[in-house]
């Protein structure tokens, strides 16, 4: 079992449980084996902005080798864990979330795509041998975002633009901004003591990217916030990967696709794992919606690039609405 440093439990947030809801099983499956998957990937990113793949071809073995890593990584001494951060922007982090304040019952393993990137603060995770986890990481990030690459040509297709590659080309660029982030959600039997109420693990927040690649354990805790405010829980499952929609594809879609608020709810009893891809863009790639969909619209954002997003978004606190700053009123 992986111990945090003493848990104050007081300066985390606790939420009221979420009301039962019917729509417990209506979480948008896709399964990207089947050609007619295109409309129902739509419609999800239209009502939800989330939705769950299966048939993903992501190969197993990168999957369970990479969370062996992480599950190592986790169970080090946290004094160990820390000689890996802090996380500036990339590191291990404990508790705090962004440069802003926030806190989560959560430790994290911030990381770059970039294959390059030297790994010697991180050595620690490494081990014995220095190239297996990055070689693990660089595995499975290639595949995940291959896998995002097909899912964003389907998007395309279905939303009739001609050029098939007009999102994928923003991850497969050289200059991708794009990010990895392991999360590691350690039990928290004080839970128990707080008479039904949860505990914050990951608080609730758009991702600022154009799309989001989760795969967790079967541990649940993620919640995905319906249009009208409830929050749903997402059941997990380690052989699907779950797709968000993040608030950059928002813009490029004139606000037709949805980026999801969703949040993670820690767990009294089980540990939660998990991988996440964030497919994002150049930094000076220009974000705004694509004219083919406006359809006489006008744009509902001002012009912006992606570099002067990120740098908006690491000034706000987590639940923040950043796309609020980029409105047009
Ligand atoms: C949310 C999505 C990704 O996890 C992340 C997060 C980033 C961080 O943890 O450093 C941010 C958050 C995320 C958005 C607002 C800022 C930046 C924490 C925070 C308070 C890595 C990202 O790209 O944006």
């Amino acid at each position: 079992m992986v111990v945090l440093s003493k848990p104050a439990i007081e300066q985390f947030c606790v939420v009221k449980p979420s009301k039962p809801t019917t729509l417990l099983h209506a979480i948008p499956l896709i399964d990207l084996s089947k050609p007619d998957s295109k409309n129902l990937l739509l419609k999800a990113c239209e009502e939800f902005g989330f939705f769950k793949v299966i048939n993903h071809g992501v190969p197993i073995d990168f999957i369970s080798k990479l969370e062996s890593h992480a599950i190592k990584f986790f169970s080090l001494p946290l004094s160990e864990k820390e000689r890996a951060g802090p996380p500036d922007p990339f590191g291990y982090g404990n508790k705090c979330i962004g440069p802003n304040g926030d806190v989560g019952w959560v430790e994290y393993l911030l990381l770059t795509t970039n294959p390059e990137f030297n790994y010697q603060k991180l050595a620690s995770i490494c081990g014995e041998n220095p190239q297996t986890f990055r070689c693990a990481v660089n595995d499975y990030v290639s595949a995940v975002k291959n896998m995002a690459c097909e899912i964003l040509e389907v998007m395309a297709e279905g939303l009739k633009i001609q050029q098939r590659n007009v999102f994928s080309k923003l991850l497969k660029d050289e200059q991708s901004d794009s990010v990895f982030r392991v999360n590691h959600y350690p039990p928290c039997p004080e839970l128990q003591e707080l008479n039904g109420r949860n505990l914050i693990g990951f608080g609730a927040h758009t991702d600022p990217q154009i799309i989001s690649v989760l795969r967790s354990n079967n541990t649940s805790g993620l919640q995905i916030s319906l249009r009208d405010g409830n929050w749903i829980s997402v059941p997990p499952d380690q052989n699907s990967f779950f797709i968000n929609v993040g608030d950059s594809l928002q813009v490029m879609t004139n606000g037709r696709f949805k980026s999801v608020r969703h949040r993670v709810l820690a767990n009294s009893l089980k540990s939660r794992v998990s991988m996440i891809y964030f497919g994002g863009p150049p930094l000076s790639e220009k974000i705004a919606p694509l004219p083919s969909l406006m359809e006489g619209e006008d744009s509902l954002y001002k012009e912006f690039t992606w570099f002067e997003y990120k740098k908006s978004a690491y000034k706000s606190k987590l639940a923040d609405n950043r796309l609020g700053l980029f409105e047009k009123v």
